[in-house]
């Protein structure tokens, strides 16, 4: 059964006098001496629909017991009005109830935890949403991008048995009689199918067991990785800045009344052409030393920190050169300085902070077999990743975009959690 019907978004004011028929459910509801209006929700938006008692007193009747959140069919005609929100209206003269709902537990007055407690529920705000059209367009950019310059999209497993990102982080179950774990990163199997593939991608969830309640950790969220054969780190910046800012751009003239549901300046948006500033890691410290941060030369940054340096800027930057200790063993070491690693983050403006991590990848066989062991983790079982470094081995590099960051700076949410259908975090795993 397909239920005939316009979209709310689709009803304009040109189509005056043409009857209509919708499907969605109950916004907002008041009654006004002998009418009741009924704001009507759908995917596409909310319109106004007016019942007079004269008109059908039958569907007068219906309209006045309804609760909200019901899910309903209205009938009636297009009133073109330039008081009605939309500058259009449906005088209703037939209601269907699919559903009453008699009383909705999501009131205005809710809290955030309780919004979470009932996600499922508060997956009805157009809010919310708004959220989700903004999150998929920013990945149909991405596509398009990524499609026009020669990627490959690959599919890499999820169950796994090596860390990424450090085994502090890893999610482990049983696997059989032996130990996995969930993915933290596909970079491992990306860098695989370059030797076949040269430019590849994917968009896969990752998992990290982080116990710190951060505003920009989720314990599960989406990835969207890049590795490419005959790539430096700074071919690979170029990368990360067009596709970046033509996710942004494209974002903007698809979901611009979307986003300004979240934000009222756009300027940060549209500066976000490229080039992004590149500063090295020596000159971040500097700045932070010169606002008073205590931070010395070899320690990572936080989330503080990076806020702070953020303030310098107003558009997406780089920050580039980290000491190779405090980052991950496959990073390629500084020709130039030992001490540290091709690497580079991309930082979000606004307070946002890290939004992509990438570097270029050690292809030196030894060195990557020294820097496992320095981690603390046994090269056997790394040896078909360490194979790579044998069999026609090419310089190579990628990166990790955080696609709920992203998110969140977009629509500046308060928290990532915000940023996902059902976030997981430390305390939460249901609904
Ligand atoms: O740990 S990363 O910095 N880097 C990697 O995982 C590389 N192996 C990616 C690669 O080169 N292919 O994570 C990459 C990005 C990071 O910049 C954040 O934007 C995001 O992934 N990220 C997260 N988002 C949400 N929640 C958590 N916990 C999280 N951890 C990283």
């Amino acid at each position: 059964m397909m239920i005939e019907k316009i979209y709310c978004a689709d009803v304009k004011p040109k189509m005056e006098g043409e009857r209509v028929r919708l499907a969605g459910w109950v916004y907002r509801k008041r009654e006004v001496g002998n009418k009741v209006f009924i704001v009507l929700r759908d995917s596409s938006g909310v319109i106004q629909t007016i019942f007079i008692k004269d008109l059908s007193e039958d569907a007068y009747g219906k309209a006045k017991q309804v609760g909200i959140e019901s899910s309903v069919i209205i009938e009636g005609t297009v009133k073109s009005d330039p008081r009605a929100p939309t500058g259009v209206e449906i005088q209703a003269d037939k209601i269907e109830i699919i559903q009453n709902v008699e009383f909705f537990p999501i009131t205005k007055d809710a809290s955030d935890e309780f919004l979470l407690d009932v996600r499922h529920l508060h997956l009805h705000s157009p809010k919310v949403g708004s959220i989700m059209k903004v999150k998929g367009t920013l990945m149909q950019a991405a596509r398009e991008w990524l499609l026009q310059d020669g990627w490959y999209e690959v599919f890499p497993p999820i169950l796994v048995t090596g860390a990424v990102e450090g085994g502090a982080t890893l999610f482990k179950l049983k696997y059989f009689d032996k130990e996995a774990y969930l993915s933290q990163s596909a970079q491992l199997y990306l860098e695989a199918a370059i030797f076949g593939l040269e430019k590849v991608w994917s968009l896969t969830p990752s998992f990290r067991a982080e116990k710190s309640r951060t505003r920009r950790h989720l314990t599960e969220y989406w990835h969207l990785e890049l590795e490419a054969a005959w790539m430096d780190l700074w071919d690979l910046l170029k990368v990360e800045e067009e596709l970046v800012s033509y996710m942004l751009q494209r974002t903007l003239e698809l979901r611009k009344k979307e986003i300004e549901e979240f934000r009222k300046d756009f300027t940060t948006l549209k500066n976000s052409e490229p080039p992004f500033p590149r500063i090295s890691y020596d000159e971040a410290i500097d700045i932070l030393q010169s606002k008073g941060v205590k931070i010395e030369w070899g320690e990572d940054m936080g989330a503080d920190e990076e806020r702070i340096l953020t303030q310098e800027f107003d558009k997406p930057f780089f920050v580039y050169g980290y000491p190779k200790h405090i980052k991950a063993f496959y990073m390629k070491e500084d020709p130039e300085d030992s001490r540290k690693a091709l690497a580079a983050d991309m930082l979000a403006p606004e307070g946002y902070g890290e939004v992509i991590g990438g570097s270029e990848r050690e292809d030196d066989y030894n060195k990557l077999v020294q820097r496992i062991i320095e981690e603390g983790m046994d090269p056997k079982n790394y040896e078909w990743y360490l194979d790579l470094r044998k069999y026609g081995s090419v310089p190579h590099s990628g990166f990790g975009l955080g696609l709920e960051r992203l998110v969140a700076w977009v629509l500046k949410l308060d928290h990532i959690r915000w940023a996902t259908l059902f976030p997981r975090t430390p305390s939460r795993i249901y609904p």
